[in-house]
């Protein structure tokens, strides 16, 4: 990559140098400067638990060694993703979505407010100009899923769902930023999110969970049998909406396959209830199965009803666009096998998994078989099965919600049980500490999944941790699956509340270390100051445009291009930021005191921030991330005049 360390000869002591070259006082720097220098010893970097035996991996990852794996946790409600190394379970950095954040000034930003608004529905838009909004400040973020191309991970990007507000975002993995946010239109919330495995992403696909009249617009109020779920496929590439297909029941979990053909959900209240009661009542529910060949003829053949914009198909009981296949009462997570043959439903309240063969689709879209018989396993693992993890040697890892374990079982045997022959499929159940949801194994979304590591991500931390009052972390745990045991390794505290985790070989991920300056993520910036004849990199001035004023300045530690500039009391001021610094890891910010405004601008990066200067005064602003000995002194004054 063109920011590699190595390539350009940058490291952190030829950073201290230059900084320390404009830097006055080399005193003022004490600590900060043994702080910053890395011991050249500590640059060698090793691959943790290469030499280790099956079953006795370890977690420790070594001062200045690098993980082996990233995994890219969701936060549910706190709304963003965070990226961990694994196996160490350091937090490494977080990536703002649905949230705020301080820090980087997500949801203040002018570019990261054109990413959270852009891509809402009209009639969200004008709800949120109703109640004084431009865009939501909350999300839950359930699914993490990378991009793939012929069955593994590209590095390109993530997809992630929002239930609070049915939103999609994607996360650039080159910048580690994300770059669009769509809400679907129709759909009530988006639960379940995986992507197309094969050829490529392609199809992102939304389970909408929630019933709701289509459209919603106060009509049938009273009428739940007329409510719908919708099933989306979004374009991963051009982030819209490519088709939607309404569906009988809940829509809960999604997966495709390995071939490009079908993906699948678990469906819960089949009984269309509006009541816990209600949703409760039959023995059995169903997984649908979606056939995208021939979904996307009927939308090439205009054979839909164009419903919020976007082409809506039938796809109910009957239709040959899909199929329902009966499970057993709400099933939950849906799991594609690395085999590409294998695809588990967790059973939920009912103690088993359902186990699909994938070959047998095309015999059922055809009618030649019964959907049952596309069943070809359904092992008891235990109490409150959720979700199905796999390793590269047949083996299946179930979450058992209620039992608080994770089960290690068979599919070959357990499809041999299934055909009633003595088989024993369970093989191992260990003991999580508590109440587990999502599972995951290195790679084992993937046809590359290695086998080496499982994490299980718990609901409840109980006694694990030191009482932190009434809210506790959930839980984390590391698994070693490498031997023939599952082995504990690990307690991994983490705050609200990461559903569901995709753990990446660390050689699939590709990060650059600064913003390329023709980054589409600041292209509006860009094309303001050419308007204005600002060269972002060189000029530091203040444009005036009527009622508005546009403040350019670069930064460069440790100052920025302007140490004061004049508005008047009224104006719309907007700051842009260049960071012309081209080292490595040093970041900027822009904050002005009781103003309310902080933002950060990575290297080579420009930002923008939008306000209306409404409080006459002196304001200093400043530089929020320690970039330099003066870092303190990286400031300068907004000088208000009273009107
Ligand atoms: S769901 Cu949370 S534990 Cu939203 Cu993936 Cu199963
Ligand atoms: Cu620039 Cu601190």
């Amino acid at each position: 990559m063109s920011g590699d360390t190595k390539d350009k000869g940058i490291n952190r002591r030829k950073l201290l140098g230059t900084t320390a070259a404009v830097g006055v006082a080399g005193a003022a720097m004490g600590a900060g400067v043994s702080q910053l220098v890395v011991p050249a010893e500590a640059q060698t970097r090793q691959q943790p638990g290469q030499q280790a035996r099956p079953g006795q991996q370890s977690y420790e990852v070594k001062p200045g060694e690098l993980d082996e794996y990233y995994t890219f946790f969701s936060s549910g409600q706190s709304g963003e993703i965070r990226i961990y190394g694994l196996p160490s379970m350091r937090e490494l950095i977080r990536v703002p979505v649905f949230n705020r954040d301080s820090a980087t000034g997500w949801g203040q930003t002018n570019e990261s407010l054109k990413v959270l608004t852009e891509g809402l529905t009209e009639d969200s838009k004008e709800y949120l100009r109703r109640i004084g909004k431009v865009t939501y400040d909350s999300g839950d973020l359930h699914h993490p899923h990378l991009s793939f191309t012929d069955g593994t991970y590209d590095g390109r990007y993530l997809f992630a769902n929002d239930k609070l507000n049915t939103r999609v975002c994607r996360i650039r993995l080159d910048v580690m930023r994300c770059d669009k946010i769509i809400q679907l239109p129709n759909q009530h919330t988006v639960h379940g999110l995986r992507v197309q495995k094969y050829p490529r992403t392609g199809y992102v696909f939304c389970n909408g969970e929630d019933r709701v009249p289509v459209p919603n617009d106060g009509r049938d109020l009273d009428k739940p049998e007329n409510y719908r779920s919708i099933f989306t496929a979004v374009d991963g590439d051009t982030m819209k909406v490519a088709w939607q297909i309404i569906v009988d029941g809940n829509l809960d979990n999604v997966d495709a396959d390995y071939q490009g053909k079908y993906a699948f959900a678990t469906c819960y209240n089949s009984e269309g209830g509006v009541t816990l009661a209600d949703m409760m009542a039959a023995e059995q529910d169903w997984v649908v199965i979606f056939n995208l060949k021939r979904i996307e003829e009927a939308v090439k053949r205009g054979d839909y009803k164009e419903i919020g914009g976007v082409p809506v198909l039938e796809g109910g009981k009957g239709s040959p666009f899909t199929r329902y296949v009966p499970v057993p009462n709400s099933p939950h997570g849906i799991n594609t096998a690395p085999d590409g043959i294998h695809v588990v439903a967790n059973g939920k309240l009912s103690p088993t998994a359902t186990v699909f063969d994938v070959r047998k689709f095309d015999d059922l879209f055809e009618d030649k078989i019964q959907p049952r018989e596309t069943v070809v396993a359904e092992p008891e693992l235990g109490l409150g099965p959720l979700h199905t993890a796999f390793d590269n040697k047949g083996n299946a890892y179930t979450t058992l919600f209620i039992d608080s374990q994770v089960c290690k079982w068979n599919i070959e045997a357990a499809k041999r049980a299934f055909r009633g022959e003595k088989a024993n499929y369970l093989i191992q159940k260990l003991d999580v500490h508590y109440q587990p949801g999502h599972n995951h194994t290195s790679m084992g979304q993937t046809k590359e999944a290695d086998g080496k590591w499982l994490i299980s991500l718990n609901k409840f931390s109980k006694d694990r941790f030191l009482n932190v009052g009434p809210l506790k972390p959930e839980n984390d745990q590391l698994i070693d699956i490498s031997g023939d045991r599952m082995r504990l390794v690990h307690d991994g505290p983490s705050y609200a509340e990461p559903h569901d985790a995709t753990i990446v070989h660390r050689s699939k991920i590709n990060p650059v270390h600064r913003f390329s300056r023709d980054d589409p993520f600041f292209a509006d910036a860009v094309r303001q100051a050419q308007a204005d004849g600002v060269d972002l990199t060189a000029d530091s001035k203040v444009v005036r445009d009527g009622e508005k004023v546009r403040v350019y300045m670069t930064s460069m530690a440790p100052q920025f291009g302007l140490e004061e500039f004049r508005v008047r009391q009224g104006e719309e001021v907007t700051v842009y930021v260049t960071n012309i610094d081209d080292v490595e890891d040093l970041t900027h910010g822009f904050a002005i005191i009781n103003y309310g405004i902080s933002m950060e601008v990575p290297p080579q990066a420009t930002a923008s921030v939008t306000f209306r200067a409404e409080r006459p005064g002196v304001y200093w602003y400043f530089c929020t991330w320690f970039c330099h000995a003066m870092h303190m002194e990286m400031k300068g004054r907004m000088l208000v005049e009273a009107q």
